[in-house]
Parts: C-alpha cells; sequence; structure tokens
C-alpha cells in the first residue's frame, strides 16, 4: 500500500497489506515468547523499557522528522510532543512497575494476596493523530505487565511504528514480544479483534470503529479499552484572566489542526464577555502561522488527508445551512509550490449556531470550532453536557470553587481547570458515554494490562 505525506500529497512509503495469515503468524510469534517474558522479573523488564526509551531518544530527531513528514503536523509539535512523549512514555512505564506492589487484606483467620498477573497476548490499535505516541503508551505498559504484542497502527502512518520495530531487533528484545503488523484496519485490525488467542484489545480511533471492535470482542470476553472522540467544551467565564484564556482556548481548538481526541472545539463564552473573547480570539487565531510542516515556525500543518479535509469542510458547508457566520477562516489557505497540493485548511470559528446543532454537537476533528454564549452556571454545564461524548473539557475562571463545581458536573472523564492538556501520565485517562469504555494511565494501564488474581492463604 502506498503511504503519502499529507503536506504535499506525495508518496514516502510503501508498506505491506498484511491480511489474516500475517496476524496468524504474529500471534503464533507472540505466544511462543509469552511464557519467557512472562516470567521476566519486574526489574529486567523495566530494564528493557528504559533500554528502548534510550534507543528511541538518540532518533528523536528522526522520529520528529518521520511523524510530521506522514500526518502533516508541524515539526515543533512532532518533535516536543510526539518524540518526547514516545520516550517518556517508555520510562514512565518503567518506573511505575517497579514501583507497584501486590495487595494484601488480612483477616483474623487468613491472609489474602491480589497479585497482578499478564493478560496473554495483546491486540493493540492505534490511530494517525499521534502514531508513536499512542502506540508506545499501549505497549510501553502492556510489556511491563508481562504481556505480549501484536500491534496494528493506522495505515496513514505506518514509519514511526516500522522505526520502533527496527529500534526493538537494534536492542534486542526477545524475538515475538512485540508484533507490528501493517494493513487496513478493516483487514489486519478486523483479524486482530476477531483472533480467539488475543486475550485483551486496546483500540483508540473513531467512534464508529470503536463500536464494531467492541460488538467483536465482547461475545468472547476480551479484556477491552475504547478511547475514542471527543466533543469537548470550553467553558470560558467572565472573570476569567483573559490573555491567558485566549491562547489556553485558541491552542486547545487548534493543536494538531484540531486533531486531537482532546481537543476544546465548543468554547462556551459567559455572555457579558462574547464579543470582546470572539474578537481577542480571532486576533490571535489570525497570527498563527499556516504552511510547510518542515518550517520550525509552522504553527499549524496539512490535515491527515484529502478525504479527511473533505469530511471536515462538508461540516463547514453544514454550518452555514444551519445557520451559522464563519467569523474567521472557512477556505483553504494559498500555498505556493508542492504544498498546494496538500490538505490544509484555515482555522475557522464560527458563532451564531445553536448549541445543540449537528456542528455543536458531533466530533469534526479538524481546525473548526463553534462559540456559544450563556446566562448562568447552569447554563453552562447543560450546554457542555448536550453532545453524546463524554472525554475531556476545560474550564477558564479565576473562581476556583466555581470552576471545581462546573467540573465536577460536566459528565466526562477528564476536566482541566485554567489550562488544557496538562499531562501527568500518573492520572486515569478515558472517557464516558460515545467516548470510551475503560481508563488508561498510570496505575489504571497496570491493572488494565493484567489479571488479579486473589490468593486467600487460611491460617
Ligand atoms: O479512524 P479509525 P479514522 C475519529 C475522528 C475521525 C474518525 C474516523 O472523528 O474523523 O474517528 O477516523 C483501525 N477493526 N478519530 O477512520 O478507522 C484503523 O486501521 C479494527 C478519533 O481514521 O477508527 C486504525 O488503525 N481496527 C481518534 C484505527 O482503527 C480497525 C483518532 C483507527 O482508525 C477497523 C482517529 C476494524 N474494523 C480518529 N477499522 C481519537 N480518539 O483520537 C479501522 N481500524
Amino acid at each position: 500500500m502506498d503511504d503519502f505525506n499529507p503536506a504535499t500529497t506525495q508518496k514516502i512509503a510503501s508498506i505491506p497489506r498484511s491480511g489474516k495469515s500475517e496476524v496468524e503468524a504474529a500471534v503464533k510469534a507472540a505466544e511462543l515468547a509469552f511464557p519467557a517474558w512472562a516470567v521476566e522479573t519486574v526489574e529486567n523488564r523495566a530494564a528493557w523499557l528504559n533500554k528502548i526509551a534510550d534507543a528511541l531518544e538518540s532518533r528523536s530527531e528522526e522520529i520528529a522528522a518521520l511523524e510530521s513528514m506522514d500526518t502533516g503536523k508541524p515539526i515543533t509539535l512532532a518533535r516536543n510532543v510526539d518524540a518526547a512523549r514516545s520516550v517518556a512514555n517508555f520510562r514512565f512505564f518503567a518506573e511505575q512497575v517497579v514501583k507497584m506492589q501486590d495487595k494484601k487484606f488480612p483477616m483474623d483467620d487468613a491472609e489474602n494476596n491480589v497479585i497482578q498477573k499478564p493478560v496473554g497476548i495483546a491486540g493493540l490499535i492505534t490511530p494517525w493523530n499521534l502514531p508513536l505516541y499512542l502506540l508506545s503508551w499501549k505497549i510501553a505498559p502492556a510489556l511491563a505487565m508481562g504481556n505480549t504484542v501484536v500491534a496494528k497502527p493506522s495505515e496513514l502512518t505506518p514509519l514511526t511504528a516500522d522505526l520502533l520495530a527496527k529500534v526493538l531487533v537494534e536492542v534486542g528484545l526477545p524475538a515475538g514480544v512485540v508484533n507490528i503488523v501493517h494493513g487496513l484496519g478493516s483487514e489486519v485490525g478486523q483479524a486482530i479483534v476477531e483472533h480467539p488467542e488475543i486475550k485483551l484489545i486496546s483500540f483508540t480511533g473513531g467512534t464508529a470503529t470503536g463500536k464494531l471492535v467492541a460488538a467483536t470482542a465482547a461475545p468472547m470476553f476480551k479484556k477491552l479499552s475504547l478511547e475514542l472522540g471527543g466533543k469537548n467544551a470550553s467553558i470560558v467565564f467572565a472573570d476569567a484572566d483573559m490573555q491567558n484564556t485566549v491562547a489556553g482556548v485558541a491552542r486547545s481548538a487548534f493543536l494538531n489542526q484540531g486533531q486531537v481526541c482532546l481537543c476544546g472545539s465548543r468554547i462556551l463564552v459567559e455572555r457579558k464577555i462574547h464579543d470582546e473573547f470572539v474578537q481577542m480570539l480571532c486576533e490571535h487565531v489570525g497570527e498563527m502561522v499556516i504552511g510547510d510542516p518542515s518550517n520550525e515556525e509552522t504553527q499549524l500543518g496539512s490535515l491527515i488527508s484529502q478525504e479527511h479535509r473533505q469530511k471536515v469542510e462538508s461540516y463547514i458547508a453544514l454550518a452555514e445551512q444551519e445557520g451559522g457566520v464563519l467569523i474567521h477562516g472557512g477556505e483553504r489557505p494559498e500555498l505556493e509550490g508542492e504544498l498546494a497540493a496538500g490538505a490544509y485548511l484555515q482555522p475557522t470559528i464560527v458563532t451564531g449556531l445553536d448549541s445543540e446543532s449537528r456542528c455543536s454537537t458531533e466530533e469534526i476533528f479538524g481546525p473548526v470550532v463553534v462559540v456559544h454564549p450563556f446566562d448562568s452556571e447552569e447554563e453552562a454545564v447543560v450546554m457542555a453536557n448536550a453532545t453524546e461524548y463524554g472525554l475531556a473539557g476545560s474550564v477558564w475562571s479565576s473562581d476556583i470553587a466555581k470552576a471545581g463545581r462546573v467540573a465536577e458536573a460536566i459528565d466526562s472523564g477528564m476536566v482541566w481547570i485554567n489550562c488544557w492538556l496538562h499531562r501527568d501520565l500518573r492520572v486515569p485517562f478515558g472517557g464516558t458515554k460515545n467516548s470510551g469504555v475503560g481508563r488508561e494511565g498510570g496505575e489504571w494501564s497496570l491493572a488494565f494490562f493484567s489479571e488479579a488474581q486473589n490468593i486467600c492463604i487460611k491460617r
């Protein structure tokens, strides 16, 4: 299969279009490797993770360049977020797993010991928006807990998964512990989810695909973690620090061209500052540099593909049909040379829509945000919760008690107050409603990638 740079539409690689038989071979290899890997000491597994982190770190610049080329994202973002976090994920779980302790529950006449055992072969399926970042977020805890892995990266962004496979060979990780199978979701992804020997599935991707994955895995009682889409609200109160809030809300709206499940794509603003806020937001966004992802100055790169841009543009057309006003962007920027063919789109801000309109409630997953005014705390909460998603959100106010009340009332897995995407890898990550099932992160990942067994000893 061909792999393209979406910023230029040039072909950059060919990848194998694997199918059932390659998944079968990967499962066989993972099965053979499992017994030895599962009984490795925790310290040894942590040492492997650190070795992988070191090897990735020495290739950080290469990872950033590949990720930027494969996704169209700005090189600075690929360097500071994707490359850095991929290394950090391995280091973090190496540290976490050695700190983990078996739990004990004493009784008068007996002792309960809860131990965490490996599940077996873990099936990991990841999307295109944060390729190695999300793959390493799953591989590291899976390995730390003694599982072997069959992983499928997105067919749109296979390059850093391929680099990881080479790094694993270089550092000498025993063969079969990690197996990466490239190909289409409907072929390789589906074969992984269906395979009876794969006992656990961790999936990050679209909600529609998540439904399919759940429907296939549930009758086999596989352990399942689904991290799906989001339509997250950024709630701005009149007492917020305007400068900080405008910058934070704009970053939350447009980071990675709005292609992050956590992006704040619905901006709810207290009516008395609505017009002023919107004007400041437009000015801020107007200064964002859009263009060549390899340029250090670029803040907004290309979307993932022409097809995805069409989908996002169809929402802009819908916004206009629904009575929305495009107060910023909405067009393809005019770029020169080979970039002219890229999947670029201006950062777009829409006002005047009903807060229950499709553009305000459906995930667009691109550089398009809607802004709505609200009059009271209660109204802001109702509006924030009026979507089928429940992943994240942010609240901006100098009244921390009020912001805390609103945060608790939002039906989502994560809320930031006066910041966004301020990540501590120890905290739970995941959503409610159509944003998924389960939590990963810190001890939640270690619990998910293992089976708890209680051993009760009668004295
Ligand atoms: O994702 P898919 P797509 C959202 C976003 C986007 C929409 C669709 O709204 O517009 O999803 O994106 C694999 N069995 N997010 O179509 O298809 C696929 O190969 C098993 C949010 O690109 O869900 C890839 O590796 N696997 C999201 C992975 O699933 C299957 C990030 C995700 O791709 C499969 C990406 C199947 N039947 C998109 N079909 C987030 N939560 O951040 C596909 N796949």
